[in-house]
């Protein structure tokens, strides 16, 4: 049996569900702990008395937001299903876990499989699924290798396969290894791709994937952590999930925290009850000894970035105003957006005043380029040429009309391209100049001889 290293301490202020018992020293990735704890007791329950309507109505009623990064609500997303169409309906997991500071679908697949198998079986049953799939990023072959093995454990107990549980429905789940492309994580992109195919995004609409997916049949895509939510929405009803967190910003949440803070890590936390400065300074002990904040970007590299000091004010959809601080911000959906941002994967990346800022757009971009999957020209001209500018500037070649190019190529990219990675290439660079012109202005007076040179043709 495979074992990954477990986290040593769980922060006192975590209320954990999906991680619960993942971190257990005595908590094992075999079907039998996972009984023992309670495991596949609500996918019982759910097959011998739930219709699976009821089920689909839970998940609404939970208000429960996809934890992939656009937070759109599953529940909506389960009834854009198209079930007129008579063709089978697929199941996906993307577990294509990329974007850059992201790392708490691995935890779960890594430390408690069973509860994502089990957690797919119920949200299969309950859409009427023919056939599910996790799409696991190629480069987590150890957790493709625990999924393989804990499937073919829930199988030989009946919880996956032919009449599932004794009853009429069926349902197999497959484990597919991922093309390594950050673009596979894109809905549309990871159906192609599992369709054997080059990972080229689709353009929505008309290729939502709840109508027109894999194989162009009806196929809902969700998320590893969101997959795992049904089973506790199932167990405790969708209304009283609803009560965990805040209205509209239900349930708990992993952030993963990174960067230049004490205390990095993956921490669960009820939404809405915290702020970014609780996570920066309470959980993640703050910054190094002697530095000072210089920035944070609050949802992964594709979120626009918050710059140290700066103010948010406005009104928000309740119509209350507000007047935040970075560490104000509430940490869930809506507070990231309120402040102009997101909250994306939740993956939060601190950012002190030891490195240049420049430096670590070009970083950014060097990934977004290498990246792009070349079928929009914006985005493929576009990530390249922000690139090449934002290295340049490093390597000592900076110009003082640099940021005004650089915002130029941004706002040419940006609501013109096939899928988000166009705007997930443009904001940073957007954000980055806009906040920070200063330092890009800067850069062109620094001496070439002085500048660090670095190349940025691997991320
Ligand atoms: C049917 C409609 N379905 C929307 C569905 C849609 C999708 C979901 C959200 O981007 C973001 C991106 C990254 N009929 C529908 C409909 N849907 N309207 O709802 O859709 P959308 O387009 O808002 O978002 P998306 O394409 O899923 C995701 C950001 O997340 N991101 C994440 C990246 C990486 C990871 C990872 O590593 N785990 O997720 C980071 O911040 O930039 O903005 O299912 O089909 N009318
Ligand atoms: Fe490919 Fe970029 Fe166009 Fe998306 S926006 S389809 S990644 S070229």
């Amino acid at each position: 049996m495979i074992s990954v290293p477990k986290q040593s301490e769980v922060h006192p202020s975590e209320r954990r569900i999906i991680l619960k018992n993942a971190d257990n020293p005595d908590y094992d990735v075999s079907i039998d702990c996972y009984e023992r704890h309670g495991g596949y007791e609500v996918m019982k329950q759910a097959f011998s008395s739930r219709k699976p309507e009821e089920l689909c109505q839970e998940v609404l009623d939970s208000e429960v937001r996809g934890r992939g990064g656009a937070g759109f609500p599953a529940g909506m997303k389960w009834k854009f299903l198209d079930r007129k169409s008579g063709k089978p309906i697929y199941l996906i997991c993307n577990a294509d876990e990329s974007e850059p500071g992201t790392f708490k679908d691995r935890q779960i697949m890594h430390k408690d499989p069973h509860q994502l198998i089990e957690g797919m079986m119920i949200s299969a049953y309950a859409i009427q699924a023919a056939e599910a799939f996790i799409y696991i990023r190629e480069e987590m072959p150890l957790g493709a290798q625990i999924l393989e093995e804990a499937i073919a454990e829930a199988r030989a107990k009946g919880y996956v396969g032919d009449n599932i549980l004794g009853s009429d429905y069926s349902c197999d789940l497959i484990v597919h290894r991922g093309a390594a492309a950050y673009i596979c994580g894109e809905e549309t992109g990871l159906i192609e791709s599992l369709e054997g195919k080059r990972a080229y995004p689709r353009i929505k609409p008309p290729y939502f994937p709840a109508a027109l997916g894999l194989y162009m049949c009806p196929t809902i895509v969700n998320n590893v952590e969101t997959l795992c939510n049904v089973k506790h929405i199932a167990e405790m009803g969708g209304k009283e999930y609803a009560k965990i967190g805040r209205p509209g910003n239900t349930g708990t949440r992993i952030w993963c925290l990174s960067g230049h803070v004490k205390n990095p890590g993956y921490y669960e936390l009820e939404n809405g009850k915290f702020t970014y400065g609780d996570l920066i300074y309470k959980i993640g002990g703050g910054l190094r000894e002697g530095r000072t904040l210089q920035a944070v970007i609050p949802g992964g590299s594709s979120a626009k970035v918050w710059r140290a000091g700066e103010r948010f004010s406005g009104k928000l959809r309740s119509g209350e105003a507000f007047d935040w601080a970075i560490d104000d911000v509430p940490l869930d959906f809506d507070g990231p957006m309120a402040a102009g941002s997101m909250s994306g994967s939740g993956a939060v990346i601190v950012v002190d005043d030891s490195v240049d800022i420049v430096e670590v757009l070009a970083n950014i971009n060097a990934f977004y380029a290498h990246e792009s999957c070349g079928q929009c020209t914006p985005c493929r001209e576009g990530s390249l040429w922000m690139k090449k500018i934002t290295t340049r500037m490093v390597n000592g070649g900076a110009r003082e009309e640099d940021a005004d190019l650089l915002a130029s190529i941004g706002d040419q990219i940006a609501g013109r391209t096939i899928c988000a990675h166009g705007e997930a290439c443009a904001w940073p660079t957007q954000s980055f100049v806009a906040k920070f012109r200063d330092k890009f202005t800067e850069k062109a007076k620094e001496d070439p001889e002085k500048a660090s040179k670095r190349p940025f043709r691997l991320v």
